[in-house]
C-alpha cells in the first residue's frame, strides 16, 4: 500500500534527519522532492502544491520543539498536514452515523466494479460482529447475477437478503426497509448498480431512491486504484447524492494513493472504512492519522494493537493464563492460537504495521504460510487424548500422525519438541500476561 510514495518520503526525511541545522535553501529542496512525490502518487497538482506551501510555510515559522531535531519537527508537521489533508480534524466524523429510530438505512453507490456489492457484505458483518443485525437490499437489477451474488454473499455471513430479481430498483429499495422495520431488524444495507461512467439515468435513479428510503448514510464506493480520477468521479456523486462518506476499496494492492490523498479534499466527506482484500473480513476503519504514520513509514502501532486485542478478549486471555499457569495448555490450546493468527490475515502483513519494524523488513517478506499448514495438519492427525497429552506420543503414534498428515516424523519430534518448550516457557511467564499478550 502506497511502498513507493512511502518509500520516496522516508528517503527525503532520513535525510533531514541526519542534520543538526537545516537552511532555507534545504528545506526549499527537500520540499521539491515531497511535491515530485506526491504528483508520481498522482495526487493532483494544485493539491500538491498547497500541501507542500502549507509544510513550508509552517516549517519557517516553527519553534523547533525541544525533543525534536529540525528534521524530526519537519516529519512531524508533514505528517500533521498528511492527516489533516486525508481526513477531517474531529476523527468522530469518519465514524458511522446511525439514525435514531430503526433501521439504520445506508446506501452504498459508485462505478461498476468499484465494489461495492462486495463492501455491503462487509459492512454487514462487521456491525453483525458489533451486535447490529442488517437486512441487504438487491437493488441492483441490470446485472442478472449481481442479485445471486449478493445472495451468496448474505449466505456466507449469515444475513438475510431482500430481493425480486428484476422491477424497479426504487420500490425494492423502499419495500427492502419496509421489510427490515417489519421483522425489527436494525441496519439496511443497500446494494445499488454501478455503471461505466457516471450517467444522468443511473443519478437520477439514485437520487430518486434516496429521497425514497432516506439514508443516514450515503456510503460512495470508490477503487482506490483508479489513482487522481477517482476524485472527479467522487465529485459526481456528491453533487448529486450529497455522499456523507466513502469506502475506499482495494488498498491491498499496489495503489498510488492519490485517490485516498484527494479524495476528502476534493468533496469534504470522510473516508470511514478502507477495503483491503476480497474476503468478507477484509474490511478496516479508516483513521487519517494513522494512514498518514503509514505513508511516512513510522508503522501503524494503533492498528496492530487493535488486531491483536480484538483476537483475545479478556475472558480468554484469562482463561489461557490459567491454563498456563495450570500447565494445563494443550496442543487443542496451540491449534487456537494458530487459527486466531490466522484469522488476521498473513502475519507478514501484521509485521509490516510494527513501527521501526516496516523498513528494514525485505519487500516481498511473508511469513512461510506452508510451514503453519503443515503444522495444523499434525495437530490434526492427532486423537484427541494426544493432544490433550503429548507424553502419549511413543514412536508409533508418531509415525502414523505422519503419514496421516503427509509430513515425516522428524517433523512430528520438532512440532512436539517446540510444544514442550512454549509450555515451560509460557508457565514461566504466565503471571506476567500483559507481556505475553503484548499488550
Ligand atoms: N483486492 C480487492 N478486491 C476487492 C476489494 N473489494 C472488492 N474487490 C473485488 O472487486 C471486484 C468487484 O467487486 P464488486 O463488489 O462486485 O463490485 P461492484 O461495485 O458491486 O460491481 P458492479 O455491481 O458490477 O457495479 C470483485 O472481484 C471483488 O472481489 C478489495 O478491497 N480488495
Ligand atoms: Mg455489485
Amino acid at each position: 500500500m502506497f511502498d513507493q510514495l512511502s518509500e520516496r518520503l522516508g528517503a527525503i526525511f532520513s535525510r533531514l534527519s541526519g542534520r543538526g541545522r537545516i537552511g532555507e535553501s534545504d528545506l526549499g529542496e527537500a520540499m521539491r522532492e515531497v511535491r515530485v512525490a506526491l504528483l508520481e502518487a498522482d495526487v493532483s497538482l494544485p493539491a500538491a502544491r498547497a500541501f507542500v506551501a502549507r509544510v513550508k510555510e509552517k516549517s519557517l515559522g516553527a519553534d523547533v520543539l525541544a525533543s525534536l531535531s529540525p528534521g524530526q519537527t519537519i516529519v512531524k508537521i508533514v505528517h500533521d498536514e498528511l492527516t489533516a489533508l486525508l481526513g477531517p480534524a474531529d476523527p468522530a466524523q469518519a465514524r458511522l452515523h446511525f439514525s435514531d429510530a430503526p433501521p439504520a438505512v445506508i446506501m452504498l453507490v459508485g462505478l461498476q466494479g468499484s465494489g461495492k456489492t462486495t463492501q455491503a457484505a462487509k459492512l454487514a458483518l462487521r456491525l453483525k460482529e458489533q451486535g447490529r443485525r442488517s437486512l441487504l437490499v438487491a437493488a441492483d437489477v441490470y446485472r442478472p447475477a449481481a442479485v445471486d451474488q449478493l445472495c451468496a454473499l448474505g449466505k456466507q455471513i449469515e444475513l438475510p437478503v431482500f430481493e425480486r430479481g428484476q422491477g424497479d430498483p426504487v420500490a425494492i429499495a423502499r419495500d427492502g426497509v419496509a421489510e427490515a422495520k417489519r421483522i425489527g431488524l436494525s441496519t439496511v444495507l443497500v446494494d445499488t448498480a454501478g455503471r461505466l461512467q457516471i450517467d444522468d439515468a443511473l443519478m437520477d435513479e439514485l437520487s430518486r431512491m434516496k429521497s425514497a428510503i432516506n439514508p443516514c448514510e450515503v456510503l460512495l464506493v470508490a477503487d482506490s486504484m483508479t489513482g487522481q480520477e477517482a476524485t472527479a468521479v467522487a465529485k459526481g456523486f456528491h453533487e448529486r447524492l450529497g455522499v456523507t462518506g466513502v469506502i475506499l476499496t482495494k488498498l491491498d494492492g499496489d495503489t498510488r494513493g492519490g485517490a485516498a490523498l484527494s479524495i476528502f479534499d476534493a468533496i469534504g466527506a470522510p473516508i470511514k472504512f478502507v477495503g483491503v482484500g476480497e474476503r468478507v473480513s477484509a474490511l478496516e476503519p479508516f483513521h487519517a492519522d494513522r494512514m498518514a504514520s503509514r505513508i511516512l513509514g513510522m508503522g501503524d502501532a494503533m492498528t496492530l494493537i487493535e488486531k491483536t486485542q480484538s483476537l483475545y478478549s479478556e475472558e480468554q486471555a484469562r482463561s489461557l493464563e490459567q491454563k498456563f499457569l495450570r500447565n494445563a495448555f494443550t496442543l487443542d490450546d496451540f491449534l487456537d492460537q494458530l487459527r486466531q493468527v490466522r484469522k488476521i490475515g498473513s502475519m507478514g502483513e501484521l509485521l509490516k504495521m510494527v513501527p521501526g519494524l516496516s523498513q528494514k523488513l525485505p519487500k516481498d517478506f511473508t511469513v512461510p504460510e506452508a510451514e503453519v499448514n503443515r503444522v495444523e495438519a499434525i495437530i490434526c492427525s492427532m486423537t484427541r487424548r494426544e493432544r490433550r497429552d503429548p507424553a502419549l506420543l511413543n514412536g508409533s503414534r508418531r509415525k502414523r500422525i505422519a503419514v496421516g498428515s503427509g509430513t515425516q516424523v522428524s517433523e512430528v519430534n520438532r512440532l512436539v519438541r517446540q510444544f514442550d518448550e512454549t509450555r515451560r516457557m509460557m508457565k514461566q511467564f504466565g503471571g506476567k500476561r500483559r507481556h505475553f499478550l503484548g499488550k
